[in-house]
């Protein structure tokens, strides 16, 4: 079969020949449909060796949909021929955040060779995928695997964020989303359609806020020097009760801390590096609480396919055939992509 593989750290992403898998014990393995490129892959491939715990060589692809193919003797809990969508946080399977799906806050995380499929394991941009286990799968029905691939990390990841806030988000409150781009515009829409908050986007670019707009954002603005005085007067003055930062650069967490309101809350999605500062006394606001949400758990996954099978959630694709996965990885790299990139395979 076919597969995307990083062969070592510093090389780039190979569309190589490999032979496919075969389940055994509890294992499944899914004939591959889509799989979604994220931002992390070119930073997993762009990382030397030793800044990540893999071992290369592995397949690529954490955000993969398709149907199960053949199961191995011990499988359980799906069938050949359901269509699924693979959690991808794979943990250690036998701690208490495991036992309940919560992979992504895996207690043995430290003393893993990985992060899950694709991450160190085995991953989806193939023909065929292994999957440890049948917990790792969430039926998506007649979704489309197009749509329910990126689902699985850029939606998960944006649920799981916005999931961390809802308690802040009640009638008349606010959020505000930085940065509209494969994570952030699911965010508007999950905001949209599980808060009844108002929700404002700020991007550097027109054609992010138009994606906002469509997303159903009340309101876009592009980053200048007064965007937090004009997020503010869309609050009425208070400030917002919510920031989601998709960015994480400097410039975004200083502007979420100048806009939320008192008590209000800070998520920091996006790995741009920034920093900002906390100390007492400072300029933070009063009750300001941070949270740095990874991913999401099993549970949330069935929560975004449920969403997006009622029509509430809708990803803004840009499709790829798998054999020109190396292209696609030069494009998201320039930033020549709108939306999320998934590779279907040709
Ligand atoms: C995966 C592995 C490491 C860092 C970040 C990620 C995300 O893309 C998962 O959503
Ligand atoms: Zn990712
Ligand atoms: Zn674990």
């Amino acid at each position: 079969m076919r597969a995307v593989r990083l062969r070592a750290w510093g090389q780039r992403p190979v569309l190589a020949e490999v032979e496919r898998p075969v389940p055994r014990d509890a294992e499944v393995l899914i004939r591959v449909e889509a799989a979604g490129l994220c931002h992390s892959d070119v930073h997993v491939v762009d990382a030397a060796a030793g800044a990540l715990p893999y071992r290369p060589p592995f397949t690529l692809g954490h955000e993969v949909a398709g149907h199960v193919a053949a199961l191995g003797p011990m499988a359980d809990g799906t069938a050949v021929g359901e269509r699924v969508v693979i959690h991808g946080p794979w943990g250690c399977g036998s701690c208490a955040r495991c036992a309940t799906g919560r992979d992504n806050y895996c207690d043995r995380r430290g003393e893993l060779s990985w992060h899950g499929v694709g991450l160190g394991r085995d991953g989806g941009m193939a023909d065929y995928v292994l999957v440890p286990s049948a917990r790792h799968l969430v039926p998506i029905g007649d979704l489309g695997a197009d749509q329910a691939a990126p689902l699985s990390d850029a939606g998960l990841t944006s649920y799981h964020a916005v999931a961390g806030l809802r308690h802040a988000l009640g009638e008349g409150g606010t959020a505000v989303v930085i940065g509209v781009g494969g994570l952030g515009h699911l965010a508007v829409q999950i905001l949209r359609a599980t808060t009844a908050s108002q929700v404002l986007a700020v991007d550097i670019h027109e054609e992010a806020l138009a994606l906002a707009d469509r997303s159903g954002a009340h309101f876009g603005t592009l980053l200048r020097e007064d965007t937090a005085r004009v997020l503010r007067d869309r609050t009425g003055g208070v400030g917002a009760d919510a920031v989601l930062d998709f960015v994480g650069a400097t410039a975004t967490l200083e502007l979420a801390a100048a806009t939320l309101r008192p008590g209000g809350e800070l998520a920091l999605v996006g790995s741009g590096g920034g920093q900002l500062t906390v100390r007492k006394p400072g300029f933070l606001p009063p009750g300001f609480r941070l949270s740095l949400p990874f991913w999401g758990t099993r549970p949330e996954l069935a929560e975004v396919i449920a969403l997006a099978r009622s029509g509430a959630l809708r990803v803004e694709t840009d499709h790829s055939p798998l054999s020109a996965a190396p292209q696609a990885f030069d494009r998201l790299r320039r930033g020549g992509v709108r939306g999320r990139v998934v590779l279907v395979p040709d």
